[in-house]
């Protein structure tokens, strides 16, 4: 069978002065809750463990450190620890994205993917599409976004990675008989984004061209980013759901072109009590419909049964890439 069980958690308000610690708390709470629902992946936010910061400008380097995670290893993180052990003990893989403050001090938006049954980290992704400026924004009620300040375009490109022991009777491609065919038939092949490269076609495409059958990634939207956008003004009502709109078009029409499911995890309520992020955790079909999708803006387990099987019908036809793509044709994709 190639069917999994997966989740998003969502997750809800966190303040500036909330303590990684007490974060962790609430994500091992939603642990235990997948372990119930016999969930075999769990997708976490971007930037998961602290409040979204660089809504915030932090002049002292003291100060800004402490939302980032430093080492090697962030299954080793003294704070975030406890969450990889449950992970392990309860036999779930968990994505996790968070601040990387690398040895020689660059910043990454990144995530993990962590395999409970190899009790290792699979795959690293550092975010590529840094959305934002580097300088705040002058109008003092402009609501900033400092990541291009804060982090360092991504240097890992996107590096589609099989996942062991999520599904039965894989069939290697060293085991394969003669002339058999193994799409959908191997390990499942996963990708990982981060928020804003979810509106990137070619992130997309770029893990899709490896096979992918399943991309995951979380996301910080503001509810109100009417400075990041340059949009009309509009009410804070009507910007949230333009913003909740366009993250769910992106998703099902990204999913259904390149014949994969995905699974959007959103931190979102109001961080301090005034920022809005939305919502609208998903999981979304290879044929761009929505299976199951969050109730609150607070934490919340979205859980689906999926079948990779389904991604095989959208890979052999309509998207046969070796049949149907035009790539002569395609040439100004990477020279602008
Ligand atoms: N985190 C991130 O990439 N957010 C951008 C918009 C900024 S709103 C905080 C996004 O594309 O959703």
């Amino acid at each position: 069978s190639r069917k999994i069980t997966v989740a998003a958690a969502q997750v809800g308000a966190i303040d500036l002065s909330t303590p990684k610690k007490d974060v962790v708390e609430r994500l091992v709470k939603l642990l235990r809750e997948a372990a119930e629902k016999k969930v075999q992946l769990v997708v976490f936010p971007e930037c998961t463990l602290t409040t979204f910061f660089p809504r915030h400008l932090i002049g002292l380097q003291e100060e800004l450190d402490k939302f980032f995670e430093h080492g090697e290893d962030i299954t080793q993180s003294p704070d975030v620890k406890p969450l990889f052990d449950e992970a392990k003990s309860l036999g779930i893989d968990v994505s996790v994205g968070y601040a990387e403050r690398t040895p020689d001090g660059t910043g990454y938006n990144t995530c993990v993917y962590y395999s409970a049954s190899e009790d290792k980290v699979l795959s690293k992704y550092r975010k590529v599409h840094l959305p934002g400026t580097k300088e705040p924004f002058e109008d003092p009620d402009a609501v900033n976004q400092l990541e291009k300040r804060y982090f360092t375009p991504g240097d890992l490109g996107f590096q589609g990675f099989r996942v062991p022991s999520l599904v039965q009777n894989v069939v290697k491609k060293e085991t394969a008989k003669e002339g058999e065919s193994t799409i959908g038939k191997g390990d499942p092949i996963m990708g990982m984004l981060i928020c804003n490269d979810r509106r990137w076609p070619e992130a997309w495409r770029v893990y899709s061209l490896q096979g992918a059958e399943l991309i995951m990634f979380g996301f910080n939207t503001g509810g109100n980013m009417a400075h990041l956008w340059g949009s009309k003004p509009m009410s804070l009502e009507k910007a949230k759901t333009e913003a909740l709109f366009h993250s769910r078009l992106v998703q099902q029409a990204n999913s259904y072109m390149n014949a994969c499911f995905s699974i959007s995890s959103a931190r979102c309520g109001l961080d301090d009590g005034k920022y809005d992020l939305i919502g609208g955790s998903a999981i979304v079909s290879p044929e761009g419909h929505v299976i199951a999708e969050a109730k609150t803006e607070d934490d919340e387990l979205v859980v689906a049964e999926i079948d990779l099987a389904d991604c095989v019908q959208g890979k052999t036809r309509t998207f046969d890439y070796g049949r149907h793509r035009r790539i002569e044709t395609y040439g100004l994709i990477d020279k602008q």
